[in-house]
């Protein structure tokens, strides 16, 4: 304990001064699990906002096939990915340099597998690594992604937090948080020559994805049950638009759900992954506990389906591309 506390010390002090970032809070007290536990609790699954009427209302349009906007044509997908990493001090020495390049890479590796299907690929077209401990444990998140947003609103940017939280400022384990993302909304406007003009990059600057860093694959503090990078496949299905499979569902045929039909209806989020699970037992199917878009744990996920992989890059080519 003396010994690790010295660790964190030299890495943090230059002889005499402190080294003081601005808005750096360190707190050199603590101890970090070596396995982190999620609690089963669906509030820190996923964080991401309720959709707005306007993406709802895009869902309808693409779901009945509404002439609206571009369509993504058969050609491949490439995003452009940032990957952010940001830790905590006490965190720093368990991920060196050479540490967080292996993650990242495996991360988009699962990235490129899950979203292959859907002919989507990603390729990281830039790193940034930041220890803060206000910054890991999510607090000034605005801050954050103020500073380390790259790219258009074409580009997808990843912010991997050691220590992302629902309590922002804490260490608290059970209060980790794997991740959220933010929804796509309209960012275009028609300019006095009546094309689309982008709006200026400080609009979106927090748009993007939080994800906790021990989800990536091969952590060395791996997320119990979600340590195999399905976090980042399912945070960034919402980057792309999709809801969870279990949206707004109580098993009334009329529910909207998800908006999208190949996926059954489910009145309840998933946990685990209990196969026969069927929360709305009257309704054709059962839940769908291997969609990358439920709450299922790692090994469960599997697939998105052929309608949520149109609606993802139809949706790109209406909010995201051509920017
Ligand atoms: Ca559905
Ligand atoms: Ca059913
Ligand atoms: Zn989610």
């Amino acid at each position: 304990m003396l010994l690790h506390a010295l660790m964190i010390f030299a890495y943090a002090v230059i002889p005499g001064h402190a080294l003081a970032l601005p808005g750096a809070n360190t707190n050199s007290n603590v101890t970090h699990p070596q396995v982190i536990t999620i609690p089963n609790i669906s509030s820190q699954i996923c964080g991401t906002e309720p959709p707005s009427e306007e993406l709802r209302q895009a869902h309808v349009d693409l779901r009945d096939n509404k002439p609206i906007g571009p369509r993504q044509s058969s050609q491949r997908l490439l995003i452009n990915t940032y990957m952010h990493f940001v830790s905590t001090f006490d965190q720093a020495s368990t991920y060196p340099h050479n540490v967080r390049n292996t993650l990242m890479s495996a991360q988009v590796a699962v990235l490129n597998q899950a979203y292959m299907p859907a002919n989507i690929a990603f390729r990281i077209a830039g790193t940034s690594y930041t220890v803060r401990d206000d910054w890991a444990t999510d607090a000034n998140s605005t801050l954050m992604k103020q500073s380390l947003r790259q790219g258009t609103y074409s580009a997808l940017n990843m912010y991997f937090q050691t220590n992302l939280s629902l309590a922002p400022y804490t260490y608290n384990p059970d209060l980790v948080l794997l991740g959220y993302c933010t929804l796509p909304t309209n960012m275009t406007y028609k300019n006095a020559q009546g094309g689309q003009t982008e709006f200026p990059a400080a609009d979106y600057a927090t748009d993007g994805c939080n994800v906790l860093a021990a989800s990536m694959p091969q952590s060395p503090v791996p997320a119990y049950g979600y340590d195999e990078g399905k976090t980042a496949v399912h945070e960034v299905g919402h980057w792309f638009g999709l809801l969870h499979t279990f949206q707004d569902n109580t098993c009334n045929p009329s529910d909207p759900g998800d908006y999208i039909a190949d996926t059954p209806q489910e009145s309840a989020s998933t946990s685990g992954c209990p196969s026969g699970k069927d929360s709305c037992p009257g309704n054709p199917g059962l839940d769908p506990i291997n969609n990358y878009m439920d709450y299922s744990t790692d090994e469960c996920y599997n697939q998105f389906t052929p309608d949520q992989q149109t609606r993802m890059t139809n949706m790109y080519a209406m909010y995201r591309n051509n920017e």
